[in-house]
Parts: structure tokens; sequence; C-alpha cells
């Protein structure tokens, strides 16, 4: 049996002073000055020229086991769901605040870049001449004619987002810097009240180790001599066990800071979150769950195993609605499920704001 714990034997949403203190207690990222002045312009420009901007969070966050970070915690997400979605975003007329894992997967460049479609093998040599170490010269890189259409359109679209420049990409590695940054682009976008939209695909940490207990060097397995075991047993979260054989590691629960979002960072914005579960039987509860404690606009509930064929909407007014993908016919390419998650949303968020027109390029 899969344990569904009630809402009152949830940790407790984040407060104003949980706030506080976290952000108090944990190093941002060094570059969030100058980043906090890139997103203060792209809204700027895109808000002047009417146009609606959604974040969209992407790909998984970690969580360092040492200060000097060699190990740290994972979380499972490549940023398909993100990458995907930022796409139709843009066709649909909204910028993109495409808040991402670093080296996860972007908008566009996505096509080419798993080990199944790596670019190379799209590419081919024309013109050739000689041999050896003279065979390039000469020569030209080319697209294999069967991907040319398909990889021109890609081409086309990239471009279109870079020229109008509709595509803000802001990486992150921790879940702190996560959260930094997150905050910073919803404080942000509230001069866009209700045109804002909050789209979080991101698989973010539920535990942590508190920067109080984290060790400052790599964790070692065996004793050092003349060391004295200073790092390990100082890292009172994570230590090794009896006789060192063992490596334990004792988590906080990260705050739940989406309840902060809803209410302080970005109040006159929709909020749309995802809820990943494995247990079928565990997901509509859970999505219901999220949006009991946070009260925001809809959870997007999708199963590990099948995010990429189906996922549910849940939303404020207890309406469940699934989105299944129709099953591909012979010789004919699977639709991405972005393609038909994104549109609804965006139906939703029109509906949310009294139906203004999208102003595009
Ligand atoms: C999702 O559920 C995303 O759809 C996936 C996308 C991470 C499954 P991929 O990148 O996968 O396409 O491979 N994201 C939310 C996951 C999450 O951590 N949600 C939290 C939760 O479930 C709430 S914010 O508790």
């Amino acid at each position: 049996m899969s344990s569904t714990p009630s809402l009152e034997e949830l940790p407790p949403i984040a407060q104003p002073d949980d706030e506080l203190q976290y952000f108090e207690t944990h190093a941002p990222p060094a570059n969030i000055a100058q980043l906090s002045l890139e997103v203060r312009d792209f809204i700027a420009h895109h808000h002047a020229a009417h146009r609606r901007v959604v974040l969209v969070s992407s790909g998984g966050t970690t969580v360092p086991l040492e200060n000097q970070t060699v190990r740290f915690i994972d979380n499972f997400s490549a940023g398909t769901r993100g990458a995907t979605s930022a796409e139709y975003f843009l066709e649909a007329g909204y910028a993109v605040v495409f808040l991402h894992r670093q080296f996860s997967l972007l908008p566009y460049s996505r096509h080419y870049s798993h080990s199944t479609n790596c670019f190379l093998d799209y590419l081919s040599e024309w013109g050739r001449i000689g041999e050896g170490e003279d065979a390039a010269e000469g020569g030209d890189v080319v697209v294999k004619q069967k991907y040319r259409q398909q990889m021109l359109d890609v081409l086309r679209k990239y471009r279109r987002a870079k020229e109008n420049k509709t595509l803000l990409l802001l990486p992150y590695t921790t879940v702190t810097s996560y959260l930094f940054l997150l905050r910073e682009v919803a404080m942000r976008m509230q001069v866009l009240g209700s045109e804002g939209l909050f789209y979080l695909a991101a698989a973010v940490s539920d535990f942590f180790v508190p920067p109080d207990r984290m060790a400052e060097h790599k964790i070692q397995s065996g004793d050092i001599p003349g060391a004295a075991g200073e790092d390990n047993h100082a890292a009172a979260a994570v230590a090794p066990g009896p006789r060192g054989k063992k490596l334990v590691i004792d988590l906080d629960p990260v705050p739940k800071f989406l309840n902060r979002l809803v209410e302080g960072w970005a109040p006159n914005a929709m909020i749309i979150s995802f809820k990943l579960e494995t247990d079928s039987a565990i997901l509509l509860y859970k999505c219901r769950q999220a949006l009991e404690r946070y009260n925001h606009q809809l959870v997007i509930g999708n199963l590990l195993s099948t995010r990429k064929f189906e996922v549910v909407f849940v939303d404020n007014k207890k309406n469940e609605n699934w989105i299944r993908v129709p099953e591909a016919k012979e010789g004919e390419e699977q639709l991405e499920i972005e393609s038909l998650i994104v549109p609804e949303v965006v139906r939703r968020h029109n509906q949310s704001i009294g139906g203004a027109s999208i102003h595009r390029f």
C-alpha cells in the first residue's frame, strides 16, 4: 500500500519568516545581480510590447553534499517537458524566461542533442577533395537531404526567437540557486499582473543538506592520517557510519515555497505546477492536495512511465481532464504531448485574464 499523508502530516508550507530565514542563511548564485538585470530588461521590453511572459522551469535541481561539491543528489528530469513546452509557448506568442538546469535540454537544440539524435548524424560532407589528411580541404559540411526540411523549420524558429529576443535562458544547478532565481524572476514579473504565467515543470528536490551541517571538503570513505576526520565528523548531516563503512545522510525538508510564490512573489499571476508520481493510485490525490495547500490555479499530474503520452489537468474548481496523445499511425511520427498541453494552458490563461488577445510578431 502506498502511504498518502494527510494535509496535517505534511511538512508545513513556508511562511514569510521561513522565507526570510532561508534566503538569509543561503548564498545566492554568484551572478544573480547580473541575471536579475537581464530579467528586468527582458520583461520591460515585452511588457511594453504587450506581449505575455511565461516562466518555464525545467530540468532537475541538485542537492550538494559538500560545499566544495564533488558529490550531489540529483533529481530526475532530462528537461524534455520544459524545453518542448517553451517552443510551443513561443509559437503561441509568449516571451519565455527559461529557468533550466544547466546543460539540460534547451528549446530548439533539443532536437539534435540526444544520444539518439546526435547532430553529427544529420550532417554529411559535400565536395570532398583528396584523401587522408587533406580530405576536408575544399569540402563543405551540409545537412543530409532527408533531414533538411525538418532542420530548416527548427532553424527558422530558433532564429526568430533570437532576433525577436523572446527567449531568455537562465541556468541553475542546485535547489538553492533555483529558488533564488525563481523568487527573483517572480518579483520582476509582478509588473505583468495576470498576464504573467508560471509553468513549473522542473523536478525540484524535496530534501537538502542545510548549510550549517554541510561538509566543506570532499567526504572521505576512510580515515586520513593527521586529518582527524575533521571534515566528516563536522558534517553532522553527512557522515560515515560505524567504522567508516556506511555513509549516513540526514536531510532536512526544503521549505515549501510554492506557497510564497502564490501569496507573496507573484500574487496576480497564473501559476501552474506539475506533480510527478510513480504510483497511479495516488496521482490524483496528490494533485488535489497540492491545490488545496497552495491555492494556485492548476496542477498538471503525470506518471513517470507514461508522462510522454498522458497528463491530467486538475484545477481549483475540482475539474479533472486527461490529455492523451493519439496513437501514431504506421510511418507517422508520434505527436509531442506538449503540443496539446500548451494550447490548453494558453486557453485557460486567456480565460483567466478575460480573453485578451496575444500580441504576436
Ligand atoms: C514534472 O512532473 C515533469 O513533467 C517531469 C518531466 C519532470 C516528469 P522530463 O524532463 O520530465 O520531460 O524528462 N515536473 C514536476 C516534478 C516535481 O518535482 N514536482 C513537485 C512534486 O511532484 C512539485 S513542484 O512534488
